[in-house]
């Protein structure tokens, strides 16, 4: 929301405490626009006076009080100048102690300034976008970072950041321009059509640098997902079978009630967790049984309930026993979804055969595992990982995925594009085929911010925290 006293956007000096709030060992104030060093000058005394700031340098010294000219907190101050900036407009920062309390008095101070007010969530970054310092993709990477849920998002997040998937879409734009020129003139000159418009060439060229490159970015959206939103997953099992040891076990730590009798969990029990990058909320359910006891009846039905939200279900099966008419019930009623079996108590089964368990779970990946010894834990994981992400090439460290925004523009971009390769084959004539083409340039123009509406960039932006 733009402040009525504003009326043009970039004309406003924006200010922001850009750390957490609560106490920290610095806290700082970012300011940004024409008003910044006008700021500095007057609310920070320098310990070595000076009359200007040189910019990029870090000075020490105190903020005042314009009126009383006491001081508020004793600071590290630096002025960066317009364009090498974060914004490209003139930006302040204010280095105080911790104190939460002494930054908003410091940030109460700096908005009295003339055409200065506070700046909106993730304002910054969008004045970074709107000046041409970044694109969309690369603004969007910003909020991703922050709310990066493991450290391969974080890597993801900042691949992106610096420009992985900017640069994969300007390639596939300028492919697109070159073929549109060559369209252009086919139009301007219909005569010599024969000539230019090789109809089969340009196809063939089409499909090369923009289909398969298309076509290849949608491919890691998926796995992209994955890793941005993580997965879902529920322990299941008849009673007594050790979901709850299983559940401790991932965790590492003693979360959930483990006994010897059938029925000790009542109640789901929700925990997060990182399996090789990918975030994972990890439920563990009361053992599914025929009981006619009341609460045990009502978490059995919250665990069938959860089944019905989760990705992929770790049906868990003693070991001691072997496979059991419920068992087999458990994994019919997980029939939708992937399932990963885990054959528990491994520490207690002499001379373990999995074949039994493979034919009755055929296909399924199986995992021989002690929930209370920590055996085949890793091996568990690494199935699960394998179940979740299987195929969506994860592996390639370092390479930005499109998010869900961008999948659905360069899905829209593919059909344009396959569309004009038909036209070429149908003989279609080229100012026709033009408008698809540029159909296609303005789905990916959507993806970097060329184009993109001012609804969707505020949707955008709403995501970030105040002071980015
Ligand atoms: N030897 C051995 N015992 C295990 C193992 N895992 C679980 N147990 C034991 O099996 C019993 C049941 O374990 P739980 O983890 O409570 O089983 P659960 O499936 O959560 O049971 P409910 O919540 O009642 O459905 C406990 O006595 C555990 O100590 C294992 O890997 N080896
Ligand atoms: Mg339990």
């Amino acid at each position: 929301m733009v402040m009525p006293d504003f009326p043009d956007f970039n004309e406003a000096t924006i200010a922001a405490i850009a750390t957490p709030p609560g106490a920290g060992g610095i806290g700082i104030i970012r300011v940004s626009g024409l008003q910044a060093h006008a700021i500095l000058q007057q609310l920070f005394q320098p310990k070595n006076p000076q009359r200007t700031f040189i910019s990029h340098r870090l000075y020490f010294g105190a903020i005042v009080h314009p009126k009383t000219g006491a001081a508020i907190d004793e600071v590290l101050a630096v002025y960066m100048r317009a364009p090498r900036t974060y914004t490209r407009e003139d930006v302040v920062e204010i280095h105080g102690h911790g104190s939460y309390l002494l930054l908003q008095e410091i940030l109460a101070q700096i908005v009295t300034f003339p055409a200065t007010r506070l700046a909106e969530p993730g304002e910054f970054t969008k004045r970074a976008f709107l000046n041409g310092r970044i694109d969309l993709t690369q603004a969007e990477a910003v909020a991703e970072l922050l709310g990066a849920k493991t450290r391969e998002g974080a890597h993801l997040a900042v691949s992106q950041l610096r420009g992985g998937l900017h640069g994969e879409i300007w390639k596939i734009r300028d492919a697109l321009v070159a073929v549109r020129a060559i369209m252009e003139v086919a139009i301007d000159f219909p005569d010599e059509e024969v000539e230019i418009l090789d109809a089969q060439a340009l196809k063939t060229r089409l499909a090369r640098e923009v289909e398969e490159p298309l076509a290849k970015l949608l491919a890691r959206a998926e796995g992209g997902k994955i890793i941005r939103e993580g997965i879902s997953v529920v322990i299941l099992g008849r009673p007594n079978v050790g979901k709850s040891s299983l559940l401790n076990g991932l965790l590492r730590e003693e979360r959930a009630i483990v006994t010897e009798i059938p029925g000790t969990t009542r109640d789901t029990i929700e925990e997060c967790l990182d399996i090789k990058g990918v975030p994972v909320r990890i439920v563990d359910t009361a053992g599914i049984r025929e009981t006619s006891e009341a609460v045990e009846e009502i978490g059995i039905r919250r665990a069938r309930q959860k089944l019905g939200e989760a990705d992929l279900v770790l049906l868990v099966l003693d070991g001691v026993e072997g496979v059991r008419d419920e068992d087999r019930a458990l994994f019919a009623v997980a029939a939708d979804k992937k399932v990963v079996v885990a054959v528990n108590k491994i520490d207690r089964a002499t001379a373990l055969d999995l074949g039994p368990y493979h034919e009755a779970f055929p296909g399924m990946p199986v995992v021989a595992i002690s929930a209370t010894t920590g055996e085949g834990i890793r091996n568990l994981e690494n199935a699960v990982y394998e179940a979740a992400t299987g195929g969506y090439g994860l592996q390639e460290a370092g390479v930005a995925a499109p998010n869900v925004r961008h999948a659905a523009a360069l899905q829209c971009a593919l059909v344009a594009v396959r569309q004009v390769g038909e036209g070429l084959a149908a003989d279609l004539p080229p100012d026709l085929l033009a408008i698809d083409l540029q159909g296609a340039l303005a789905f990916l123009g959507d993806i970097v911010g060329e184009t993109t509406t001012d609804d969707v960039l505020d949707m955008i932006f709403a995501e970030f925290c105040l002071g980015k």
